[in-house]
């Protein structure tokens, strides 16, 4: 305070990057500090990705001031650590918005501004759109650089695009951002390799020489005499990234701003493929993000003083991962050959547990989906009862694994989807609107959408049982809250369930709009129907229905197109019935973030919407 004003903020004077061109590096580290408090404060009232954040409050200042965005392109590598970048590209006064509807996006999106160079929110993708990028880069006139975390890494497509940007020479830069965490700790052997890397004496060696190059003095020459020395293969450090073709530097602190940004000035005279390895801390600055580094990955509200944990996000009701997280764990103590798999989704996908109890049984494979999918094959092959968590919209990446590698082989694999349908605040990236679609249409599954908590047990048990690959599909968040033990029904394969009688009107409901959907039967005294299966679908059940109904209303949370409603008309018009159909689901768009039941309100899933539709059809 100085007067008794309160003294400007550096960072209140940050409304684009050329303001930090003017700043000197000290003032940099100060609008660093002030960027991490804003940040805590903020995301302390909004919720969101907060760890890894934190870890790259001086990265993305050093980029923002060394590199001439947005001519050269910075693409982010998930872009859930991207809230800094979008801070200093003018939308601090926006961030309480963030992952809210209307607001700003949870990652990087392209017509979001100009600085966004692509938009992202899966992981692994950096290195192949800037390689992309770099190659489109005919006048050669701008600098091209991906963030990738050591998490990130260890996704199939990074390291693809590694071997194939190294070997055309691709003009970019790759910069390593190592916290030693993915979600959860980081696994593998590439992690350890990047340990390998930061203690080896070879390279502590190097790193005194190295110094040079943060001094700057011949910079050039320097890192000229470092690639023959490489090119020579006379040191190891770096040798992966140097055999793939890229000039591997550091490994150097990512919150020593000063050396960031005399390293990134000094790469940026370098030309063709670069590697730069710098190590920082997720959740550095914020003591608990610190030392509870997979709990505050990503955070609901919280008050910044007390040291708090992330509870449950349904204090009264279960999550539907909760329920699997119950069943798998009791499944295993009966039966020793059930194998979990997760591609980096842990605790997200409710193994936490698991993974405690039966710690030899539980296979974090990194983020690596399509591994994870055939990894299950090779499992089940082998006589092993494996079962895939996933999140739906993760699945995709691993269809091919799916159906080349599981369900052409019929193999005995239970794949239990989280996340189906929509997520809400991550956004369209993250919606699992597409997953009975593209499930559907794949011989030998069997697919199930359970419409509450019992159910959803149920069908995991009735999944697992069955001798063949076995899909079961449940949303994010909470239940129904009903969930009482009891006594459990067992599930017939392909078959559905009346609920309630009416007159004219069935709506055949498949998974969690049942209850919203119940209101509605209710109102207008229509039969109400629980598929339970999209595949096999109950065709009895529907030629019975036909029978004596004038109209089918079906309803899903997945895609209209190609969706469960899809396969009631394909049946339908198949065999000549005589019913007129509505199909009700997601529209042919991608939904952009707010609150699940924003959202699906929005795609016309309320149960308000869901009757006016209805009223309006039978007119
Ligand atoms: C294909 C895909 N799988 C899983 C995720 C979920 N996910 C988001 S961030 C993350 C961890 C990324 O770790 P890292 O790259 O090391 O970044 P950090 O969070 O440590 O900064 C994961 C698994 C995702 N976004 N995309």
């Amino acid at each position: 305070m100085k007067d008794g004003k309160k003294e400007k903020k550096l960072l209140d004077k940050i409304n684009s990057p050329k303001d930090l061109k003017k700043l000197s590096l000290d003032e940099l580290q100060k609008v660093s500090d002030e960027l991490r408090e804003f940040l805590i404060e903020s995301v302390s009232k909004t919720g969101g990705h907060f760890g890894s954040n934190l870890g790259v409050v001086e990265l993305t200042v050093a980029l923002h001031k060394v590199f001439n965005t947005p001519k050269d392109l910075i693409v982010w590598d998930v872009g859930h650590q991207a809230y800094p970048h979008k801070i200093i590209t003018g939308r601090k006064n926006q961030l309480h918005t963030i992952r809210q509807k209307g607001g700003l996006a949870p990652f990087p999106k392209k017509g979001e501004s100009i600085y966004d160079t692509f938009s992202v929110g899966h992981s692994s993708t950096s290195i192949s759109v800037a390689a992309g990028l770099a190659v489109a880069n005919k006048k050669n006139n701008k600098q091209i650089v991906a963030v990738i975390g050591d998490g990130a890494l260890t996704g199939g497509m990074a390291l693809e695009a590694l071997n194939h940007a190294g070997d055309i020479k691709a003009d970019m830069l790759v910069i390593l951002n190592d916290n030693k965490m993915s979600i959860s700790p980081n696994v593998g052997g590439m992690g350890k390799y990047l340990t390998r890397l930061i203690s080896s004496p070879a390279y502590l060696k190097l790193r005194k020489k190295g110094n040079k190059i943060l001094k700057g003095v011949p910079v050039i020459q320097e890192l000229v005499r470092r690639a023959e020395v490489y090119a020579k293969g006379m040191v190891t450090p770096g040798t992966m990234f140097e055999e793939l073709g890229f000039g591997y530097y550091g490994p150097i602190d990512g919150h020593d701003l000063k050396s960031l940004a005399e390293v990134l000035e000094n790469l940026k005279k370098v030309k063709g493929p670069r590697f730069l390895h710098i190590i920082t801390k997720k959740g550095k600055g914020y003591a608990p993000a610190e030392n509870d580094k997979l709990s505050l990955h990503a955070v609901k509200p919280f008050s910044i003083d007390v040291e708090e944990k992330v509870t449950d996000i349904c204090p009264k009701k279960l999550t539907y991962s909760k329920v699997f997280s119950d069943w798998i764990c009791d499944k295993a103590q009966q039966e020793k050959k059930l194998q979990a798999i997760t591609p980096a989704m842990g605790a997200g996908s409710g193994l936490e547990e698991f993974s405690k109890k039966f710690s030899s049984r539980y296979h974090d494979v990194g983020i690596a989906e399509q591994h994870a999918m055939t990894f299950a094959a090779g499992l089940a092959a082998a006589g092993q009862k494996p079962v895939v968590a996933i999140y739906s919209s993760f699945l995709q990446r691993a269809y091919d694994q799916l159906i080349h590698d599981v369900a052409l082989e019929n193999l005995d694999v239970l794949i239990a989807i989280d996340r189906a349908g929509i997520v809400g605040a991550d956004g369209a990236t993250h919606n699992g609107s597409f997953d009975l679609s593209f499930l559907r249409c794949v011989p030998n599954l069997i697919v199930m959408a359970p419409s509450d908590e019992d159910e959803c047990r149920d069908m995991l048990e009735a999944g697992f049982e069955y001798n063949g690959p076995a899909i079961v599909r449940y949303p994010r968040g909470c239940t129904n809250g009903k969930y009482q033990n009891k006594k459990r029904e067992k599930i017939e394969i392909g078959r559905g369930k009346i609920l309630r009688p009416g007159k004219k009107i069935a709506i055949l409901v498949f998974g969690a709009m049942l209850e919203r959907c119940a209101k509605v039967a209710e109102e207008l005294d229509t039969t109400l129907v629980n598929m339970r299966f999209v595949k096999p679908l109950d065709e009895k059940l529907i030629t019975e229905l036909a029978k004596n109904h004038q109209y089918f209303i079906t309803v899903e949370d997945n895609v209209v197109m190609g969706g469960a409603g899809s396969a009631v008309n394909e049946f339908v018009a198949n065999n000549n019935l005589n019913v007129k159909i509505k199909n009700i689901g997601l529209p042919d768009e991608f939904l952009a973030h707010g609150s699940r039941d924003e959202v699906l309100a929005d795609a016309g899933l309320s149960e308000e919407k869901i009757k006016e539709v209805i009223e309006e059809f039978v007119k």
